[in-house]
């Protein structure tokens, strides 16, 4: 009897994660944070490039000291990355002082518009764009950043012509420093029972460069329509937010911080709200995971990083790709994270 629940426990296990074994994508530098987008048939990846740094505040991600962006070509999700090159530098961004974190990029006509956080010379993060007339850069960065813009981890979704960017992270990303878009570094820190803070939404103007509007909270809610709570670590937002449609709804998917999730809710519409679905991939070898979402040749993937290949450093990361499978009710079959 023992050895039938035994037995039953490991099919169990096998079918509840999704069976696509994970792939690293580049060997020979640290990269995380993959945003991936199909332009003009190619696929391009737009990551964070991981430094060894002697910085070790890592209660305020101080050790994320990054100071350039590559951009990297895939041919398909079963080869190898080819490195592009610096498609923009610190040095050449002049309003930001350091850490270049996780960016996203969007195509508007005939240019490409690179988003990315840094903080500024007061030690705020913002968020800049710079622009290329080709998708792997360089890319010029504005004088300024985006207006408005705060926190990290911009994504930009583009859905029926218009172009919308989501933003925010917890902790080290600085967003517990904003109530109604106002900052304070003396909010008092939330109460387990209290609503959770929320990722954020902002359309933005033609131009790609502005706000048209003052970002707004993307809500996230429970089965019973509430709020999820800042004591709900499996399950409310902590950073690195992706929105994908799949059979017209959306996905808002994001990590859990704390507890090393990447997890995910469905909506009608890109601003909600979103109702909680559940797990996409278990805690990875490393403190984050940061992925996206995106359907390359009608298969889905997750592009995502963990730590394993330097040993476990949370700053040095490396880029992984997997196959993503949906149930029949559009379910995201979760997938185990120490793969
Ligand atoms: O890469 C630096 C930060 O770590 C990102 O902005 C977060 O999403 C986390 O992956």
């Amino acid at each position: 009897m023992a050895l039938k629940k035994a037995l039953a426990m490991v099919f169990f296990t096998q079918i509840a994660f999704a069976q696509e074994k994970p792939q690293y994508l580049f060997d020979d530098l640290y990269f995380a944070d993959p945003s991936v987008h199909i332009f003009d048939k190619k696929i391009y990846i737009y990551p964070s490039h991981d430094i060894h740094t002697e910085v070790t505040d890592a209660a305020n991600g101080g050790h994320f000291n990054m100071k350039d962006y590559h951009v990297l070509t895939l041919n398909s999700p079963t080869e190898k990355a080819k490195d592009e090159g610096i498609a923009l530098k610190l040095e050449d961004i002049p309003w930001a002082e350091k850490q270049l974190w996780a960016p996203d990029a969007a195509k508007k006509g005939k240019n490409y518009y690179l988003y990315f956080p840094a903080k500024d010379t007061k030690g705020i993060f913002r968020m800049g764009v710079a622009t290329s007339k080709k998708p792997a850069g360089p890319f010029k960065a504005e004088k300024n950043p985006i207006s408005g813009t705060y926190s990290i981890d911009p994504k930009v979704l583009e859905d029926k012509g218009k172009h919308y960017i989501y933003f925010g992270g917890l902790k080290g990303g600085q967003l517990q420093q904003y109530r109604n878009n106002i900052h304070s570094e003396n909010y008092p820190e939330l109460n387990k029972d209290e609503n959770a803070l929320l990722p954020k939404i902002a359309i933005l103007k033609n131009n790609m460069k502005e706000l048209a509007e003052a970002p707004k909270d993307v809500k996230i809610l429970d089965e019973n329509g509430n709020l999820l709570k800042a004591g709900d670590q499996n399950r409310r937002f902590f950073e690195g937010v992706w929105v994908h449609r799949y059979q017209n709804k959306y996905y808002l998917s994001y990590s859990t911080g704390e507890t090393h999730k990447l997890v995910y809710a469905t909506g009608d519409n890109p601003y909600g709200p979103f109702t909680f679905q559940g797990d996409i991939l278990s805690p990875v070898v490393g403190w984050t995971t940061h992925h996206s979402i995106v359907e390359i040749d009608k298969k889905w993937y997750l592009f995502y990083h963990d730590s394993k290949p330097s040993g476990g450093k949370s700053y040095l990361r490396s880029l992984k790709v997997r196959e993503l499978k949906y149930d029949e009710n559009g379910k995201i079959i979760p997938m185990n994270g120490q793969d």
